[in-house]
């Protein structure tokens, strides 16, 4: 396999400032590790980012799972983002057309353009959900990830689905920073430019799933087999992470690390 490239270079080649910012972050915290916070609270989800925010690049949210959401839960997210040096990725999945994504992603109780320094979109819609995000994201320097791919067992995101996220990409490369991927590897019929970030979901030490279809592969596998650059875990650091176990991030960390081969 030919050597990859570093986040430091692909930083360099990175058409957004977001997508730029991401990959340095990745190189300066050696890091390519996002935590999916699906937890019930904010309190919850406040306490998980302080306590994994040394060791990500990324924290992943889903804001609107939180039972005791208030306006101010974005402001402290973005401090607690500020002092361990994350990304903000709320993974609210746009899927309306441009005016509606427009004013779904600056409005509603949420706000979410306020403090989510990156969202993601199906293209079902057409590249218009791209155009509509664009609108307020690109002035206030946010970033947008393409759903290309899904991890869940039987998802119709495949073949020229995938290569017409590719597309679309390309030609919005000012706003759009990346892909949720599972296997960009296999896309050899339309590989994407390194500018691009790839973050993929259903991560596990162990291979395997849940009740609902969730396919799990372990961190090596995501980033050396599948050519991926994140791994977004959930339930595996989240169930480590309240049984005590302290250290739980940092251990996932290291395997990330290894399976990049930045580990020197
Ligand atoms: N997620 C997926 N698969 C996808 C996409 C998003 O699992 O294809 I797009 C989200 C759902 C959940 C997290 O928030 O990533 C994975 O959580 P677990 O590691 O707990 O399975």
């Amino acid at each position: 396999k030919a050597a990859r490239r570093s986040f430091a270079e692909r930083a360099g080649l990175a058409t957004n400032p977001m997508g730029r910012k991401l990959f340095e972050t990745m190189e300066a915290k050696q890091s390519n590790l996002c935590v999916a916070a699906d937890v019930g609270t904010t309190k919850e989800l406040l306490e998980l980012a302080d306590k994994v925010g040394p060791e990500i690049c990324m924290l992943k949210t889903h804001v609107d799972i939180l039972s005791d959401f208030t306006p101010d839960f974005g402001v402290k997210l973005c401090m607690i983002a500020e002092k361990h040096s994350f990304l903000i990725f709320e993974d609210r999945k746009f899927a309306d057309i441009g005016n509606t994504v427009t004013m779904q992603s600056e409005g509603g109780i949420f706000r979410i353009l306020d403090w989510a320094d990156i969202v993601n979109a199906h293209i079902v819609p057409g590249p218009g959900i791209v155009d509509g995000l664009k609108l307020k994201g690109l002035p206030k320097g946010r970033g947008l990830l393409l759903l290309a791919e899904m991890s869940s067992a039987g998802n119709l995101a495949y073949g020229e689905y995938t290569a017409a996220a590719v597309k679309i990409a390309e030609q919005h490369s000012d706003f759009v920073i990346g892909f949720i991927s599972v296997n960009p590897a296999s896309w050899s019929a339309a590989p994407s430019s390194p500018a691009f970030i790839h973050a993929t979901p259903g991560v596990q030490m162990a291979a395997g799933g849940d009740a609902f279809g969730q396919q799990y592969n372990t961190p090596y596998s995501v980033i050396n087999d599948r050519g991926s650059d994140i791994i977004i875990v959930g339930r595996g650091i989240i169930k480590d992470q309240f049984s005590g176990k302290r250290s739980a991030a940092g251990c996932w960390l290291a395997s990330a690390i290894q399976a990049e081969g930045l580990a020197s």
